[in-house]
């Protein structure tokens, strides 16, 4: 991820403009540390494991951090003390993001897009979308015969994890709407794809992708002729709604941790493979691993669907939706060594690159999670490689590469998706055709 400093600057602006609540008061003090060294880089992400910094942007010889009052003046000796130096960048969050509010309020564009009380009829393109309203959304989408919508468990507050299934088969009733336009099934099982969006608070980018995917992949039958998908879109509503209300920047789900004041897990580092691996083991940390694998009833949740889900057979693909970065990363993410596949997942990451460039321009790299990432367990992407043994899967950074970070000015939400849509296509076309030419059904 590319960041200067001056991103900053546009993404408490962005930030301003996307919320309406006062989710940067528990912001006041906190500020934005840069270090241009990469000496530093090390040491800045031992602190994030102790909980004692945020790493909110990186390249690879870059941080920047965010500090809270608490401990800036800790961080601030352990840097001084190993010689590093580190420039403040935004001197209280808070403030700079009430002076800056106001401005940002009357720039804001209003599009006749909306949500009733109760219902939602397609996910918004010029927001993004409460908890609530994806709630609505996804009722009204249940009304389709050929989706299936189910809560696949509750969250730690109690909060539905909702799993939608577009079901494979015929175009049923949605015919004609293209008529003779796909091509022919082939006869035998129709294979299955999991996408996961939402599991990370603050990457509101991925959810609004996630449900935008659910909104086209079910009003074209031709994707799913051979193909069941499933999707959450939102893995982490606990942690998503308190980043509305609360912190922007919260990354985790809201587990009260016993014996700390730090609250949440960090569910990407939660999957039983692995699991501690490149985690941290401190409450306050934003890499939390939890007390153990699956501790969590979010990645709990997420297990049970996915394994019922692989015990029918034919589960191909997995993505996991994150941002920022615009990378398709490849497993594993805990050790260096090669994941089985590797080949083949770097040529169809490759075919989903190349689509993905076609509507926008926008450019995704294809790269290895821990050898050009960084080292990281626990995550859904290495669970579903080693233990379901998926043959493709990613994590799919989103946009953007840094501009504007977790807070991509909702005007991305359309562009994102659709070129993730056509990417998307191109590899669920490659992962159908190959079945077609194994099971030699004529065309
Ligand atoms: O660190 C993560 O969980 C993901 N990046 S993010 O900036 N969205 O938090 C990357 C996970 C990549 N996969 C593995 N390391 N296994
Ligand atoms: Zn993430």
């Amino acid at each position: 991820m590319m960041w200067r400093w001056q991103h900053w600057m546009v993404v408490l602006l962005v930030t301003v403009a996307a919320v309406s609540g006062n989710n940067y008061e528990g912001l006041a003090g906190h500020q934005i540390w840069s270090l241009e060294s990469e000496l530093a880089v090390e040491l800045v992400d031992q602190l994030q494991a102790q909980g004692l910094l945020d790493v909110v942007a990186h390249t690879e010889r870059t941080r920047t951090v965010r500090v809270t009052p608490e401990f800036a003046s800790l961080v601030q000796k352990e840097l001084h003390g190993a010689g590093h130096n580190y420039s403040v960048k935004v001197e209280d969050l808070a403030k700079h993001l009430q002076e800056k509010e106001k401005d940002e309020k009357t720039r804001q564009i209003h599009r006749a897009e909306s949500c009733t009380a109760t219902s939602c009829p397609f996910p918004l393109t010029y927001s993004y979308m409460t908890f609530q309203q994806m709630e609505w959304y996804l009722k009204e989408l249940a009304k389709n015969p050929w989706v299936e919508v189910r809560s696949i468990g509750r969250s730690i507050l109690d909060r539905d994890i909702w799993m939608v299934h577009i079901k494979s088969g015929e175009c049923k009733g949605r015919k004609e709407l293209y008529p003779n336009r796909c091509r022919r099934r082939a006869s035998s099982k129709p294979m299955a794809v999991w996408l996961e969006g939402g599991i990370h608070a603050r990457e509101w980018i991925s959810p609004a992708v996630t449900l935008q995917l659910i909104h086209q992949i079910t009003k074209d039958c031709c994707v799913t002729q051979d193909l069941d998908v499933y999707v959450v879109p939102m893995a982490n509503p606990d942690g998503y709604v308190y980043s509305w209300t609360t912190d922007r920047f919260w990354r985790k789900n809201r587990r009260s941790n016993s014996g700390s004041t730090c609250d949440g897990v960090d569910l990407n580092r939660n999957w039983d493979y692995h699991f501690g691996v490149g985690a941290s083991d401190e409450p306050c940390s934003q890499v939390y691993k939890g007390t153990k694998a699956f501790s969590e009833p979010e990645t709990q949740a997420l297990r049970d669907a996915m394994l019922q889900v692989a015990s029918k057979g034919n589960l191909k693909l997995m993505i996991a939706f994150h941002s920022y970065g615009q990378v398709l990363m490849y497993p594993w993410g805990w050790t260096a060594d090669k994941a089985p596949d590797q080949q083949d997942m770097v040529r169809l990451g490759k075919s989903f690159v190349m689509k993905a460039k076609s509507n926008y321009g926008t450019h995704y790299r294809v790269i290895n999670a821990a050898n050009d990432f960084y080292f990281a367990s626990g995550s859904t992407d290495d669970w579903s490689k080693g233990v379901l043994k998926t043959k493709y899967v990613y994590t799919l950074e989103l946009r953007d590469e840094g501009g504007h970070g977790f807070d991509l000015p909702a005007t991305k939400i359309l562009p994102n998706s659709m070129e993730v849509l056509a990417g998307l296509k191109a590899v669920f076309r490659k992962i159908i055709s190959k079945k077609r030419t194994t099971n030699t059904v004529v065309l």
